[in-house]
């Protein structure tokens, strides 16, 4: 998906052309400082006066990214349209300026253009918003699959070819520097993140257990609401080792702000070695198990 990353860089970089909004919100997705966590860069955090994306972490997100861009251009370009017309109106053709007004209530070729030029321009917005919906529905072949339960308030992991199952719960502010967070990880940073392994298609399966939440980290865009009684698919491949950070996207009751999803993406080695710690099942099932018990199996020889 290199294509996406550099039509991501290119439409970023006409955006800045539009004037400082587009400028700021183009660049303020790069200009975190990243801080590390257990050897792991925090890639996917929100920082503070950030208003744009996070940066893109997937090839879905690179996507997501690129018409995101695309359509701010298109929306900045109708935008200087409309105020030119409507300026152009105001001063051509108000009362002083223009005592004796036109009476004229038609003009078809005008009504024409009006109708059909909007369309062209959502079919061409559609070109490319379809094709990416579809990349994100239809699920590619599973690597890894878990499946998450939103609870009030907490969200729950199950590996299902692993048999290994824990509750991820919200740090307090007094609990995050004994886990090696400051507290600008307040509200984002939980005692069991969630595992996996980089480079590798993971397909989740999102249902609640209660009312409806919604699983959600940015910087994959990845959003999947979890409804009770009903199992949602979504997956992502996550390109670097990173941490990254969530938050319940669904109203969900009280503590609706106490739910944060934390991920971490690590190596297979290092997800072979974290499934181990937890008591899986059918290690041979994860992805570069053979490779990593050959390398073992070479390094002590
Ligand atoms: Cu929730």
């Amino acid at each position: 998906m290199h294509l996406f990353k550099d039509l991501t860089r290119l439409s970023a970089k006409m955006a800045t052309g539009l004037g400082g909004v587009a400028l700021s919100l183009a660049v303020s997705g790069q200009a975190m400082a990243q801080t590390v966590i257990d050897g792991l860069p925090v890639r996917g955090a929100p920082h503070p006066e950030g208003i744009a994306l996070q940066p893109a972490s997937t090839s879905l997100a690179d996507e997501a990214h690129w018409i995101d861009h695309m359509v701010l251009i298109i929306i900045g370009i109708i935008t200087a349209f409309v105020c030119a017309l409507l300026l152009w109106v105001i001063l051509r053709y108000n009362r002083r300026v223009n005592q004796t007004p036109a009476r004229f209530t038609h003009n078809s070729p005008l009504e024409v253009a009006w109708t059909i030029l909007p369309i062209f321009i959502l079919i061409f917005i559609g070109s490319f918003t379809v094709p990416a919906l579809f990349r994100q529905q239809i699920m590619p072949q599973a690597d890894v699959t878990i499946k998450i339960t939103g609870y009030q308030w907490y969200w729950g992991y199950e590996y299902p070819d692993h048999g290994v199952e824990f509750s991820s719960y919200l740090l307090q502010p007094d609990e995050l520097e004994a886990h090696g967070y400051d507290q600008s990880f307040n509200l984002l940073a939980v005692d069991e993140p969630m595992v996996v392994p980089v480079g590798r298609n993971v397909v989740i399966q999102v249902t609640g257990a209660d009312v409806i939440h919604s699983w959600t980290i940015p910087a994959f865009s990845v959003k999947q609401d979890a409804v009770p009684g009903r199992l949602a698919q979504a997956w992502f491949n996550v390109e670097e080792p990173g941490i990254y950070f969530g938050q319940c996207s669904e109203l969900c009751g009280q503590g609706h702000a106490y739910m944060p999803i934390e991920i971490r993406a690590v190596s297979e080695e290092d997800y072979i070695a974290w499934l181990q710690s937890h008591g899986a099942t059918n290690l041979a099932a994860a992805p570069g198990y053979t490779e990593a018990a050959t390398q073992l199996a070479s390094a002590s020889n």
